[in-house]
């Protein structure tokens, strides 16, 4: 569940509310040339439809049954996405959430013609099939009105309702199969692995006993024989509850929310960039650790939300990713994004249901109400810095509150400047030799001694940043 199956690449992105048809285009067109791993997509399984909140992106993390029919697409789309990315040495993690099915008070049919009646006492998902009996039963929720609200207390946090949905009993051998029949469809498929929505509110024993019946990843779309199933888990553990990510490392990878807010503060406060992996804090350990600078929910103030920098400041937006891309800790996602006005909206549309194309202009950048923050030159360009400098660590630290350098071993060296410039001599562990900048498209380099030492000049307000690769980057 450790290894992402992507021949040791390095950055995966969230095509956030993409469809299937626009994602396989995307793989073919750009994410295989640029060095992405793959792609994070939208939950895929079929779920509610609310027109009367006007779609919602959520609406998507309430399913009601495991047939791959979404607002993505349908599943000859998703299939047809998912073997088109192999091919061209792009992977597919699914969003994959078995915490819970819809929420309470709902009932509906589905865009796979699944019904489903999760009002009163019913909990009716014929597509799965799943009925009451296969939901945690209420004496198994401490809390008052059933939903989860006291994260000092692990049963509430697992057993009850989180916000109303209708909470599976992982304890249960069926629920075990049902899930594991899901992955196993996605594994035949093709799809590398899952983000495990929820997961801090599943036991961490349900997850072991469901991912325990697991196959091997299919030898015909490209996976070496015996590969795994990789997982990701989300864990917000903000050292404000009784759930910590150490608890999901058997299972996977786990989200490390703290790395979110850190990343943050260091851009205001370069100072504060040295200090960002605080074990002390209880953050994730560097080979479980799943590492962003923002996520769907954060981005606008779900899941608790907070201090994060998002595409709406792209000065900042920029250094906080490259720094993540080019810092050594954790395996790393970028956000790509699309841009609302209210925390609810759905994805651009041609009007109700139905999600419009991405548009890409001549020029590589997106329109039509997508932000394809991976199409940013910066972020192309530390995609192909990471993968290059993979296996080293970081030396040769520099900050002076101001500005900010590093060496990755003797193959990369990356320098940053709050204020647009800096002008230092200093040690980048490289051989002797000329490097050009990728930021600024080799317009710029620097002069390396046989000491390693050499001049470093920014002087970019928008793109105060230098990345330079022994041998070129990428
Ligand atoms: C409402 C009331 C409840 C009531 C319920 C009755 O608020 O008090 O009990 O009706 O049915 C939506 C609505 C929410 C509604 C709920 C159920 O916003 O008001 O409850 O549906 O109908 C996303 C959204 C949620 C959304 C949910 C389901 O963020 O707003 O809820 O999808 O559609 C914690 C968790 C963490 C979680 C994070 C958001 O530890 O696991 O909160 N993050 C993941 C996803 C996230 C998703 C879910 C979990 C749920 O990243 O996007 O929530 O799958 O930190
Ligand atoms: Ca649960």
């Amino acid at each position: 569940f450790f290894d992402p199956n992507c021949d040791g690449k390095q950055v995966m992105v969230h095509l956030f509310e993409w469809k299937w048809t626009d994602i396989a285009t995307e793989c073919e067109r750009y994410l295989a040339e640029a060095g992405f791993c793959g792609v994070q997509v939208s939950p895929p399984s079929e779920h509610v439809i609310l027109p009367e909140n006007n779609y919602p992106w959520w609406q998507r993390y309430q399913p009601i049954s495991y047939k791959l029919y979404s607002r993505s697409g349908s599943e000859a789309d998703f299939i047809d996405m998912v073997h088109r990315c192999n091919k061209v040495g792009v992977r597919i993690y699914v969003d994959a959430v078995v915490n819970h099915m819809s929420g309470t008070g709902r009932s509906g049919t589905g865009d796979g013609g699944s019904s489903y009646n999760s009002n009163g006492d019913n909990r009716d998902f014929p597509g799965v099939p799943y009925s009451a009996e296969h939901f945690t039963p209420r004496n198994q929720c401490p809390s008052g009105d059933g939903n989860v609200n006291d994260y000092s207390n692990p049963s509430n946090v697992r057993n009850c309702y989180l916000v109303g949905l209708t909470d599976l009993y992982g304890n249960l051998d069926y629920v075990r199969n049902m899930v594991a029949g899901y992955f196993n469809n996605l594994i035949q498929i093709g799809v590398a692995g899952i983000r495990i929505d929820a997961a801090k509110h599943m036991w961490p024993e349900d997850i072991a006993a469901t991912l325990s019946r697991l196959n091997d990843l299919p030898t015909d779309q490209g996976f070496p024989a015996g590969s795994k199933f990789y997982v990701f888990q989300e864990v917000i553990d903000q050292n404000d509850g009784a759930i910590k990510v150490d608890e999901y490392y058997n299972t996977g990878y786990v989200t490390e929310f703290r790395y979110c807010s850190k990343i943050a503060w260091g851009i205001k406060d370069y100072g504060q960039l040295g200090n960002l992996i605080d074990y002390g804090w209880g953050m994730a350990r560097s080979d479980r650790a799943f590492i962003f600078t923002d996520n769907h929910d954060n981005q606008r103030g779900h899941g608790g939300g907070g201090n994060v920098i998002t595409h709406e400041t792209p000065r900042d937006y920029k250094q906080a990713v490259a720094y993540t891309l080019a810092q050594d800790y954790g395996f790393t996602r970028i956000m790509s994004s699309y841009y609302f006005t209210n925390t609810d909206q759905g994805p651009p549309s041609n009007g109700g249901y139905s999600t419009a194309d991405v548009i890409i202009n001549a020029d590589g950048s997106c329109s039509g109400g997508w932000v394809c923050e991976h199409r940013w030159n910066v972020m192309k360009r530390m995609v192909e810095f990471r993968n290059s400098v993979v296996g080293t660590s970081m030396s040769n630290y520099w900050n002076n509150g101001n500005a900010v350098a590093f060496s990755r071993g003797n193959k990369g060296f990356f320098a940053m400047a709050k204020q647009g410039s800096m002008s230092e001599n200093l040690q980048t562990g490289l051989p002797a030799g000329s490097y050009c900048n990728i930021i600024d498209d080799c317009a710029s380099s620097i002069q390396v001694g046989s000491d390693g030492m050499a001049q470093i000049s920014i002087n970019n307000y928008e793109e105060p940043i230098l990345a330079v690769c022994a041998g070129g980057c990428g």
